[in-house]
C-alpha cells in the first residue's frame, strides 16, 4: 500500500470522527421578509477542522425566487470564499414570495438543519441527521431521502439513468476520459439531480458549486445523499415539479435555456481521427454521395493542423488552398464542414507562430507563480493555455478565428467542434520536465506519409485539386523559453486534506495544476471544472463574430451547468462495442431532459477499437435518433463510413430517410426547449411518471414527446424485448398499425439489421416531411405529410416550428397548432414565415373504416384507407398559410390489437382483447 493510499485512509478514518465530532452550526439574528429571510450561522462549539479550518461565521439567505423555485445559499460572512462568478454563471432572477410558492423552507436553529418541502406536504430535502460542516477546504452536508429513491443527474457519468442509491459515489471533477469508464468522473460537471417520487412527484435540486465534488449515496443511516466538495459554498436551487417535465422547465429557469442550432446542423455528421489528407477527406465527400447515404456535414479532426498546431495546415497533407477548395465544394453541394480547435497552443517562443505570439503579446496565457507562461503537454508537444478569465481572451480567440477561419481567405467552416478542453494535459503533475516529456513521448506524433504523384481524380473536384508544386513546410523549431470571492487565502491548492475519488488520480494530474492562478487572481483549484464552458462560451462568441447573423453549432467535450446556452456536446471518447452502444441511451438522456444540453449524442459506430458490421448497422439507426448524429472513429481503427458495408449503408439510408422525414417535428421540440426547457427528448418516466414500471427504462426513449424508440441492444441480436405503457401507440414500421399497450414487456423477434422499432404514441400529431432528401436543404422543399395518432380518448394534437432554419434574429416564423377532436382536424398559429410549402397528405391512424366523407372549405377530398392499418390517407393540399379544418364524416377510432398486423418485425402481443369500440358519443 503506498503512502497516497495510507494517508487516504487516515483521513477515511478523521471523517468519521469529523462528522460526529463537528460541531455544526446555530442560527441567530433570523429576519423574516415576503420573499425570505436571512441568519447569521454561528460555529456551534469546538471547531473539528477535519478537512482544513471550520469558518465560524457563515450567512444563510433564503429567496423564494419564484412560485416554483427556492433559492438556498450558505456562504461566508467575509465573503472571502470563492463563490462561481455571475459573469460565467449567470444567476437567475428573483420575483417570488413565501405566500404564493410551492415551496416551503423550514430550519432548526440549533444545531442548525433545514428542510424544504412542497406545500402538498411532501418533504424534498432535509439536513437534520448530521451536522453542516463548513471548512475552508471541505464542506459537508447531507439529506435524507425516502427509501430506495429514484434519483437521475449527477454527471457527467456512464452509470445506469435511475442512479444506484447503495455505496454509490459520484465524483464530479472535469477529465479526459478515454473509454468512458463507469463509475468515474468524465468531461462534465453537473451538479443537479432530481428526485422522483411517482405520484407524489418530481423535484430537481441543483448545487451551484464549481470544486470537486464528491456526491455519496447510502442506505446505511436511513437513505441519504451527501454532498462533500472540495471548497466554494452552498448554493443551491430548489424546483418543485411537481411533474419531471416541469421540473426540467424549471431546472432550465436555472441553468438557462439552451441555444437554438442550425437546421441544417441536425443533418448526418461524418468524422474520423486520422484521414491521411485533404484527398483521403474529399474521397469519403465523394464516397457518401456514390453510396447514396445523405452526408451534411463532413468533420476534420486535429490532422488537418501542421504539427498538430492550432490555427494553422499541414502545408503537404492540407494545403490552404486545397481545403478552400473542398469546402467550396461542400457549399456549393448545400454541405458543410467543421474541424477541431484545442484550447493548448503550442508553445514556440521566436518564431513566426501567430497563434502563441499573439496570444503572448496580449498576455492571454495561464501563468506559473514566477511568471513564466504554464506549461503542459498536449498534441503538438509543449503547450501554453488560455486564461479564459483574461480580460483580453475574447478577442485575442475571436481574432484567431476571425483570421483563420477568414471565408476570404482560411477555411470558412460552418461549425465548430471543441476538444481537450477539461482542460486535457498529457503530463501528469508535477510535470516538471515537459520538454523532456514531449520528447520521449513523441509529440507531436509524426505525420502519415504523403502522398506520392497525382492524387485520386474525383469526380466533381477541379483538376487543381492536387498539391501545390512547392509545398514549403512551415517548420519552427521549438526553443527554450525566453520569453471579493477569490478563494480563501493559505489553502493546499495541489493537495487539499480531503481526497475525491479523481479517476486521474491527485486534482492537478493531466489538467492544468490547481495552484494556478489565473488573471483575475482566481485559483485553477476552484474553476477547474469551469474552463471547458468559459472555451465554449468565447468560442460561440468567436463563431458569431465571424457570421454575425447565424446561428452557429459548438460542439464540446467538456462542460458545467449552463453549458447548453452555448454549446452542444458528444458525449467524448466511447469504445466501439455494445455496452457504449447502450450506455449513449442514458448518458445522452441526462444531457438532454436534466442538463439541458439537448444537442447531444454518442460516437456512432463507436470511437475506440474496432467497430462489427453488426454494431455499425444497430448504431447508425440508433443514432438517428440522437439530436447529434455524427459518426466517427480513432486513428488506427478500421474504416467505419457508413458506406464500409452494404449492410451498414442500407441501415443508414433507411435510417436517415427516417430521420429526415422526422426533422422538422424533432426541429420544433428542439425549438420549444429552446424556449421553456420542455425536454426535446424524453425518458419514458417523464411521459408515464405514475407507471413505476418506467422508472428504470433507459433502453428506449421518446425523440421529441411523441416517438418512441427501442433499439435492439444485443450484440448481434434480432430481437428486442420492449415495454409499452398502458396506452396506445402505433408501429411505424409496420404501415402505422395500432398496437395496444398493456404496461408489460413485449417481445419483438426478426428485427432485421435495417430496422429500429419506432412506435407513435397515441395522442399526438406529428408533422412529417412527405420525403426524404439528400441536404437538409433540399430536404426544406418538400412538402408536409400530417400524421394523426389518436390517443386513448380519441383525442390528438401537435406543432410546427417554421423559420428560415438559420438566422439568429428569425425576421419571419410560424407556429402552429394542430389538434383533432375525434372527428376534426384544425390548425391554428402564426403563419409568417413562408415555408413555399403545403401540407400535401393528412394520415389519419386507428381509422376502424373509410370516413364517409373527409371536408375541408366544403371542398370533398379524396381519402384512401387500408383496413390492415387502419390508416385513411387524405390529399390534403392545404397551404401553410393559415388556419385551416379538414373533417372526416363518420370514421370511427380503433383501439385494441390488431388482429392481422404481423409485419418483419412481428409483434407478440400481450393479449389485449381485440375489440373495436366509438370512443366518444359523437360518432
Ligand atoms: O487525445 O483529436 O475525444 O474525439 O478524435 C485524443 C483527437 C484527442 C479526443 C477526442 C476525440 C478526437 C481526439 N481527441
Amino acid at each position: 500500500m503506498g503512502a497516497k493510499s495510507l494517508l487516504a485512509l487516515s483521513f477515511g478514518a478523521a471523517f468519521v470522527l469529523g462528522q460526529e465530532s463537528c460541531p455544526g452550526y446555530s442560527a441567530s439574528n433570523v429576519q423574516q421578509s415576503g420573499s425570505g429571510l436571512t441568519a447569521d450561522l454561528t460555529l456551534a462549539g469546538e471547531a473539528c477542522n477535519a478537512y482544513g479550518t471550520d469558518l465560524p461565521n457563515l450567512t444563510l439567505t433564503v429567496e423564494y425566487q419564484s412560485a416554483n423555485r427556492l433559492h438556498v445559499l450558505i456562504e461566508d460572512q467575509d465573503h472571502t470564499v470563492y463563490q462561481v462568478p455571475n459573469d460565467v454563471f449567470p444567476r437567475p432572477g428573483s420575483a417570488g414570495s413565501a405566500d404564493s410558492s410551492n415551496l416551503r423552507f423550514t430550519f432548526t436553529e440549533s444545531p442548525f438543519s433545514f428542510a424544504v418541502a412542497r406545500v402538498d406536504g411532501e418533504t424534498l430535502f432535509n439536513t437534520s441527521g448530521t451536522p453542516l460542516v463548513f471548512e475552508s477546504q471541505y464542506l459537508n452536508l447531507r439529506t435524507s431521502l425516502p427509501d430506495n429513491p429514484n434519483l437521475y443527474g449527477l454527471g457527467e457519468h456512464t452509470d445506469p439513468f435511475r442512479l444506484n442509491t447503495t455505496n454509490y459515489t459520484r465524483t464530479i471533477w472535469n477529465r479526459d476520459a478515454y473509454g468512458i469508464p463507469p463509475g468515474s468522473n468524465l468531461y462534465g460537471a453537473h451538479p443537479t439531480y432530481i428526485d422522483h417520487r411517482g405520484a407524489s412527484g418530481t423535484h430537481g435540486v441543483v448545487l451551484l458549486n464549481s470544486n470537486g465534488i464528491e456526491v455519496k449515496i447510502n442506505d446505511t443511516a436511513g437513505q441519504y445523499l451527501e454532498y462533500n466538495t472540495l471548497g466554494g459554498v452552498f448554493d443551491f436551487y430548489f424546483v418543485a415539479g411537481p411533474s419531471p417535465v416541469e421540473t426540467a422547465q424549471q431546472l432550465a429557469e436555472v441553468v438557462g435555456l439552451p441555444a437554438n442550432v442550425p437546421y441544417g446542423g441536425l443533418g448526418y455528421h461524418n468524422c474520423r481521427y486520422g484521414y491521411q489528407d485533404v484527398y483521403e477527406v474529399a474521397g469519403v465527400v465523394h464516397n457518401y454521395s456514390e453510396a447514396g447515404i445523405p452526408l451534411e456535414t463532413m468533420w476534420t479532426d486535429i490532422d488537418y493542423m501542421n504539427d498538430r498546431w492550432i490555427m494553422t495546415v499541414d502545408p503537404d497533407r492540407f494545403p490552404m488552398a486545397l481545403v478552400r477548395q473542398l469546402v467550396d465544394y461542400l457549399h456549393q453541394h448545400q454541405q458543410k464542414y467543421t474541424v477541431m480547435v484545442d484550447p493548448a497552443t503550442a508553445y514556440v517562443p521566436g518564431g513566426e507562430y501567430g497563434a502563441f505570439n499573439d496570444g503572448v503579446e496580449q498576455d492571454i496565457f495561464l501563468k506559473n507563480s514566477s511568471g513564466d507562461l504554464f506549461l503542459g503537454v498536449v498534441w503538438p508537444g509543449p503547450t501554453v493555455f488560455p486564461d479564459w478569465f483574461h480580460p483580453q481572451s475574447q478577442a485575442y480567440w475571436s481574432g484567431q478565428f476571425d483570421s483563420f477561419f477568414n471565408a476570404d481567405t482560411g477555411i470558412d467552416i460552418d461549425y465548430l467542434w471543441i476538444d481537450m478542453n477539461e482542460a486535457a494535459n498529457f503530463c501528469n503533475y508535477p510535470c516538471s520536465d515537459p520538454f523532456g516529456y514531449a520528447e520521449e513521448n513523441n509529440f507531436p506524433p509524426e505525420a502519415p506519409a504523403v502522398r506520392n504523384g497525382s492524387p485520386i481524380a474525383l469526380p466533381g473536384f477541379s483538376a487543381d485539386f492536387q498539391p501545390p508544386s512547392s509545398a514549403a513546410k512551415l517548420r519552427l523549431r521549438r526553443q527554450e523559453n525566453t520569453a471579493s470571492m477569490m478563494g480563501l487565502p493559505d489553502r493546499d491548492l495541489i493537495d487539499p486534506p480531503y481526497s475525491i475519488q479523481n479517476a486521474a488520480g491527485s486534482l492537478s494530474n493531466k489538467t492544468i495544476h490547481t495552484d494556478i492562478i489565473h488573471y483575475n487572481g482566481l485559483a485553477e483549484y476552484d474553476t477547474h471544472n469551469l474552463y471547458g464552458t468559459m472555451m465554449s462560451n468565447h468560442s460561440r462568441n468567436a463563431m458569431l463574430s465571424r457570421r454575425p447573423q447565424d446561428r452557429t453549432l459548438v460542439i464540446t467535450r467538456s462542460t458545467f451547468l449552463g453549458a447548453g446556452q452555448y454549446v452542444g456536446h458528444w458525449l467524448g471518447d466511447n469504445i466501439s462495442d455494445w455496452p457504449h452502444y447502450r450506455i449513449s441511451i442514458a448518458q445522452m438522456l441526462a444531457f438532454s431532459s436534466i442538463f439541458q444540453i439537448p444537442m447531444v449524442g454518442s460516437d456512432v459506430c463507436g470511437f475506440g477499437g474496432n467497430t462489427t458490421e453488426a454494431l455499425c448497422a444497430r448504431w447508425m439507426m440508433l443514432g438517428a435518433f440522437y439530436p447529434f448524429y455524427r459518426n466517427h472513429n480513432e486513428l488506427g481503427a478500421i474504416s467505419q463510413e457508413a458506406y464500409r458495408w452494404e449492410s451498414v449503408a442500407e441501415s443508414a439510408r433507411i435510417a436517415i430517410d427516417i430521420r429526415y422525414r422526422m426533422l422538422d417535428y424533432f426541429y420544433t421540440s428542439f425549438y420549444e426547449q429552446t424556449v421553456d426547457g420542455t425536454p426535446s427528448l424524453n425518458p419514458m418516466m417523464f411521459l408515464y411518471p405514475e407507471d413505476s414500471n418506467t422508472f428504470a427504462i433507459d433502453l428506449q426513449f421518446f425523440f421529441g414527446s411523441s416517438v418512441l424508440i427501442s433499439p435492439v441492444t444485443e450484440e448481434n441480436g434480432t430481437s428486442v424485448d420492449i415495454y409499452l405503457p398502458n396506452d396506445i401507440f402505433y408501429d411505424w414500421n409496420n404501415g402505422f398499425a395500432p398496437v395496444q399497450g398493456s404496461g408489460k414487456t413485449i417481445s419483438l423477434e426478426d428485427v432485421d439489421f435495417q430496422t429500429i422499432p419506432i412506435h407513435i404514441r397515441g395522442g399526438s400529431i406529428l408533422p412529417l416531411r412527405s420525403e426524404s432528401a439528400n441536404t437538409t436543404t433540399e430536404l426544406r422543399k418538400k412538402s408536409f405529410q400530417i400524421v394523426i395518432a389518436p390517443g386513448q380518448d380519441g383525442t390528438a394534437n401537435g406543432t410546427l416550428y417554421l423559420d428560415d432554419g438559420l438566422s439568429l434574429e428569425q425576421a419571419a416564423t410560424s407556429y402552429i397548432s394542430f389538434t383533432w377532436d375525434g372527428s376534426t382536424f384544425s390548425m391554428s398559429g402564426t403563419y409568417d414565415y413562408g415555408a413555399g410549402v403545403d401540407i400535401s397528405t393528412i394520415t389519419l391512424l386507428g381509422a376502424n373504416s373509410q370516413p364517409q366523407s373527409v371536408r375541408s372549405n366544403g371542398a370533398d377530398l379524396s381519402a384512401t384507407y387500408n383496413s390492415t392499418t387502419k390508416v385513411v390517407n387524405v390529399e390534403a393540399n392545404i397551404p401553410l398559410s393559415g388556419d385551416a379544418t379538414v373533417s372526416f364524416g363518420q370514421v370511427s377510432a380503433f383501439t385494441g390489437t390488431a388482429s392481422s398486423a404481423v409485419s418483419s418485425n412481428a409483434l407478440l402481443l400481450a393479449s389485449v382483447a381485440a375489440s373495436v369500440m366509438c370512443l366518444s358519443g359523437f360518432w
